[in-house]
C-alpha cells in the first residue's frame, strides 16, 4: 500500500503557510485565500452533518422551525463558499456549477489575483439519502496578474495545467480534504471537536494499476463500442488474476475519485449516444479531479488526450472522463483506439 499515515501533528492552515514559505516570491495572500475557503469548508461539514435536523434535505419551499426559508443543501453550500470568499480581497472572480454565469466579486471588495471555480456540492442524487457528498474546488491566477480589476471569462476558462492548486472536501463518515498545490496530494481530516483540518496522508501516490473499475453501467447500452469492449475485458478473467476486476460506483465523483486515489483502477463517465461528452463538466469536476490525480503518479484523459491540456470553451462545458491509474487509463485509451480504428 503506497499510502502511509503521517505521524505530524499539523493543521491544514499551517501546512499551506509552510507550503508558502517555500516560495521566495510568496506574499501570504494564497495561505489567506485557503484559510477562507477551509472556513467554508468547516461549515459545510457541520451543516452536511445536520442536514437531516436543519431540514434542508430535498428540494423543499417551505419554513422551517426557526421560520427561516430552507434552502436545497446544494444552494446552500453555493452561498457558503460565496460568503466566505467574496470579500477577503484574494479572488477577482468565482464561478460555480450552481450558477449559470461566473460570479462576480461586489463593487466594494477588493479583486485580487486568484481565481475560484467550484461545485458546492458534488453527488446531488445522494443528497436525500445520506450518502457520501463533497465540495471540488480549483485555484487559478488571473491572466493578467497585475490588474485590480473584476475577472473576465478568460480567467475562469484556463487550462487545467495552469491550477495553482485544487482539491475537494469530502463529506462521508469524517469530513476529509484532499489538497494539492503542485506538489504532491495531502491528505487532511476534520476534527469537528477541535474544528482544524489536521494532516492526515501526505504525498498518496495512486497505484501503477488497479482492480477496481468505476462507471455506471447502466449507460452501456449508450456506450461507444471502445468503452464497452473495454469493460467486456475487464471482467474476464486472467490467468496472472489481474483480472476481472470489481465494480464500485458511489455516484459521487468525489467520493469514486477518493477510492480511487487510495486504492488505484479506473473511474470514467464516458460520453454516450444520449450525452456525446458525458455528464461531467470540465471546469468544475473534471479539470480539479484531473489535477490531484496527475499530482498522485495517474493519468487523466479524455479518452485520446491528457484532460488537462485541453482548452475550456465555456463555463459548463461538459467533456468525457477516464481517470486513475496509469496502466488502466492506458489500457482503455488503447480499446478506444483501437475501436475508432476499425
Ligand atoms: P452533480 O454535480 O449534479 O452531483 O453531478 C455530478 C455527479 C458526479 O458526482 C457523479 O460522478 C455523476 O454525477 C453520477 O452521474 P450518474 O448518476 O449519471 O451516474
Ligand atoms: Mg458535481
Amino acid at each position: 500500500m503506497p499510502i502511509v499515515k503521517t505521524s505530524k501533528l499539523i493543521t491544514i492552515e499551517r501546512h499551506i503557510t509552510e507550503e508558502g514559505a517555500m516560495h521566495p516570491d510568496a506574499t501570504g495572500e494564497f495561505s489567506h485565500l485557503l484559510r477562507d475557503f477551509t472556513l467554508a469548508m468547516r461549515i459545510l461539514a457541520r451543516d452536511v452533518r445536520r442536514a437531516g435536523l436543519n431540514d434542508v434535505l430535498g428540494q423543499t419551499d417551505g419554513t422551517n422551525i426557526h421560520g427561516e426559508r430552507v434552502k436545497r443543501l446544494d444552494i446552500h453550500a453555493n452561498d457558503v463558499i460565496f460568503r466566505a470568499m467574496d470579500h477577503g480581497g484574494h479572488l477577482c472572480v468565482m464561478a460555480s456549477e450552481e450558477a449559470d454565469g461566473m460570479i462576480a466579486i461586489p463593487d466594494e471588495y477588493r479583486k485580487g489575483k486568484y481565481v475560484l471555480v467550484f461545485d458546492p456540492l458534488d453527488g446531488s442524487s445522494n443528497i436525500d439519502v445520506n450518502v457520501t457528498i463533497g465540495t471540488i474546488f480549483s485555484i487559478y491566477k488571473r491572466v493578467d496578474p497585475s490588474l485590480n480589476t473584476p475577472g473576465t471569462l478568460e480567467d475562469c476558462l484556463q487550462h487545467g495545467w495552469k491550477q495553482v492548486a485544487a482539491g475537494y472536501a469530502m463529506y462521508g463518515s469524517s469530513t476529509q480534504l484532499v489538497y494539492s498545490s503542485g506538489n504532491g496530494v495531502d491528505v487532511f481530516t476534520f476534527d469537528p471537536t477541535i474544528g482544524e483540518f489536521l494532516l492526515t496522508y501526505e504525498k498518496i501516490r495512486i497505484p501503477k494499476r488497479g482492480k477496481i473499475y468505476s462507471v455506471n453501467s447502466g449507460n452501456a447500452h449508450k456506450w461507444p463500442q471502445g468503452v464497452r469492449d473495454y469493460v467486456t475485458h475487464l471482467l474476464k478473467p486472467s490467468d496472472d488474476g489481474i483480472r476481472p476486476y470489481s465494480l464500485r460506483y458511489v455516484g459521487t465523483m468525489v467520493a469514486d475519485i477518493h477510492r480511487t486515489l487510495h486504492y488505484g483502477g479506473i473511474f470514467m463517465y464516458p460520453g454516450d449516444t444520449s450525452m456525446p461528452d458525458g455528464k461531467l463538466r470540465l471546469v468544475y469536476e473534471v479539470n480539479p479531479m484531473a489535477f490531484l490525480i496527475e499530482q498522485a503518479g495517474g493519468r487523466a484523459s479524455d479518452g485520446v488526450k491528457r484532460v488537462l491540456d485541453i482548452k475550456p470553451t465555456s463555463l459548463h462545458q461538459h467533456i468525457p472522463c477516464f481517470m486513475g491509474s496509469e496502466e488502466d487509463v492506458l489500457e482503455v485509451e488503447e480499446f478506444l483506439r483501437a475501436a475508432s480504428s476499425e
